[in-house]
């Protein structure tokens, strides 16, 4: 009998160790045929100290809450229900959707049950926007496997774990802080925790069309290039892109790595903020039909100067955290999006720095039809550790899934590596790695980061950093004003002695939206105005100033914020309130841009 309850015990670990077929990441996901949302209420287990995953030898349980177990005699013990615990909307955090886990830091575990039909010759692809920042996921009760990083998007193929019939998924997220990871453990930012973005089961051939580029060739206008490629390497199989409105149909067939180039001769309008075209485009390969929208433009730069479809352009942004204006938490759709965009854009904004990670695709999508540029960048924030190498690697594999997701939007024009972070050899080797990475993957957009200015002296700032040769765009943060005297300003000088354009990727500070008082009175509307009127004249004496993005369109959570009554963990330094009210200083960034 023991015997038995032992091979029962190891057939069960078995079972749970199996991981499924990691499959490379699923592009365009809102355009693709055969997509079930998986959104909706999710149950959830609140596990504080992960006993559903690890028994008391912190072994992986054989009996843990992957399982999804249910009593099947009055004497059974199981010690969880999934079916009578809370819901909780997915997408969405924990952290405001329930009192009890505003500052929650730990592991919750989510179900969902689902209704699935398998079909011959199909494969099931299960989809996640974003979770937050450790997901394991479970199908069935099997493994599928593991994601780390809360901004990015993975998938696996579920096909073998699916039965016909109810079927099930959990997944155990777990947005605890340790310092190896990306972001370390410290940002100014809230930790919201949960699958924050959009799930899908995707149903697919044994062959598909896995990802997928079409680009603008920077040296002719007149032509397209770009590639197909299949999730296998399948040598053969023909696709075919079109683009009605300008008359194209290109057929292609894959090599033998699955891949196949493209080139097509085409004059397409060029995407700029006046003209936000995009093409309707057909990527068809048998009954697969994958549409999407894309706009084709150039983005360069010539000296001090950068340069949209070949004429100089200042990048009138603002930085943004992706967080939902007026109910708050992450945001994680498009008329949330719109809504920030709107504010931008009626600011006199045509660009926004999208900070500190990569926000989620409506937004993306939504700025590009807004005829917004858009900075994108990964959580390489502060102080990383820099010397480990999964430390590297997990970076690396953030800013891969990035650009992956966002290669084909027109609008995002810089890839950002980092934010503020202190000088050292072994970061210098992490970021100029990573920079080649990106420039390796994506030749014809612009490199960045936000960089931080070394004074030379008391008002002379001199920006001295070995990424300068890196970056595309010289790029930093300042504060005049805020973490230094404000009347300094009018005495600062700089030099940024690089021949490439420059960008404040952040300058600003907070005021209370509705609070009035003089401008020596912080957190008041008027020092925050005054504030912004110093930092503009201030900025406009640097040489190659070509963008900024003031910090930030909207006040934000951040738990480094405790002043009562003035912060109440929030960050003020927005340019609109958390609940939509605009402060002075919106009005005066709106002037000198209308100006600009
Ligand atoms: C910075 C950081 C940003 C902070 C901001 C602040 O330099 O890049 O994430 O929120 O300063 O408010 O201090």
């Amino acid at each position: 009998m023991k015997k038995l309850a032992v091979t029962v015990v190891m057939l069960i670990v078995a079972c749970l160790t199996l991981v499924a077929e990691e499959v490379g990441q699923v592009t365009n996901i809102y355009g693709r045929e055969n997509v079930t949302s998986l959104n909706g209420m999710w149950r959830y287990i609140v596990d504080v100290q992960e006993r559903g995953f690890y028994d008391y030898r912190m072994n992986e349980t054989p009996w843990g809450f992957f399982l999804d177990a249910h009593q099947k005699s009055p004497m059974d013990l199981v010690e969880y229900n999934f079916d009578t615990s809370s819901q909780m909307h997915v997408p969405g955090d924990w952290n405001t959707q329930s009192e009890r886990l505003f500052f929650y830091e730990g592991t919750v575990w989510f179900r969902r049950t689902f209704d699935y039909v398998p079909k011959e010759g199909k494969r099931a692809i299960l989809y996640f926007g974003a979770v937050n920042y450790e997901a394991i996921v479970y199908v069935n009760g099997k493994k599928m496997g593991r994601h780390i990083g809360g901004f990015t998007s993975f998938n696996f193929d579920v096909t073998d774990a699916l039965k016909e019939g109810k079927n099930n998924v959990i997944v155990k997220v777990d947005n605890k802080r340790h310092k190896e990871d990306i972001p370390t453990n410290i940002y100014d930012w809230w930790n919201y925790g949960g699958i924050t973005r959009d799930v899908m089961l995707l149903e697919v051939d044994e062959t598909y069309i896995e990802d997928y580029s079409l680009e603008l060739d920077k040296k002719d206008w007149q032509h397209l290039k770009g590639w197909v490629k299949l999730n296998k390497r399948e040598a053969g199989v023909e696709v075919t892109v079109s683009i009605p409105e300008l008359k194209v149909e290109k057929r292609v067939k894959t090599n033998a790595d699955g891949e196949a180039e493209l080139s097509i001769k085409a004059k397409p309008s060029l995407w700029s903020s006046e003209n936000p075209k995009l093409y309707d485009i057909r990527i068809e390969k048998g009954e697969e039909k994958i549409r999407d929208e894309i706009g084709f433009r150039c983005i360069e730069t010539d000296g001090k100067k950068i340069k949209l479809n070949g004429k100089q352009i200042f990048l009138k942004g603002v930085s943004m955290h992706e967080e939902a204006p007026f109910s708050g938490g992450r945001a994680n759709n498009a008329s949330q999006a719109h809504t920030m965009l709107s504010w931008a854009k009626e600011m006199g904004c045509n660009y926004v720095r999208m900070a500190h990670y990569p926000h989620n695709e409506h937004a993306v999508r939504e700025a590009e039809r807004m005829g917004v540029m858009v900075w994108s960048e990964i959580p390489v924030y502060w102080t990383i550790d820099w010397k480990n190498e999964e430390t590297y690697a997990n970076a690396q594999r953030q800013l891969h899934d990035m650009i992956t997701r966002d290669k084909n939007r027109a609008a995002v024009v810089i890839w950002s590596i980092a934010n503020e972070t202190p000088h050292s050899d072994a970061r210098d080797e992490f970021l100029s790695k990573l920079a080649t990475y990106a420039k390796g993957m994506d030749g014809t957009r612009l490199i960045s980061m936000a960089m931080e200015v070394t004074s030379a002296s008391n008002y002379h700032n001199r920006l001295s950093d070995n990424m300068n040769k890196y970056v595309d765009v010289v790029s930093f943060n300042q504060y005049v004003g805020w973490y230094r005297d404000v009347n300094d300003a009018s005495k600062m000088t700089w030099e940024i002695p690089y021949n490439k354009p420059v960008i404040i990727s952040e300058f600003g500070g907070g005021a209370l939206a509705g609070w009035h008082a003089d401008k020596e009175t912080r957190f008041s509307e008027e020092f925050q105005e005054n504030m912004y009127v110093e930092n503009l004249k201030m900025l406009d004496k640097i040489d190659g100033l070509s963008g900024m993005s003031p910090w930030i369109l909207v006040d934000f959570r951040s738990p480094a914020r405790y002043l009562p009554d003035v912060q109440d963990f929030y960050n003020r330094k927005g340019l609109i309130s958390n609940e939509g009210q605009k402060k002075l200083a919106y009005y005066i960034m709106k002037k000198y841009y209308s100006e600009r």
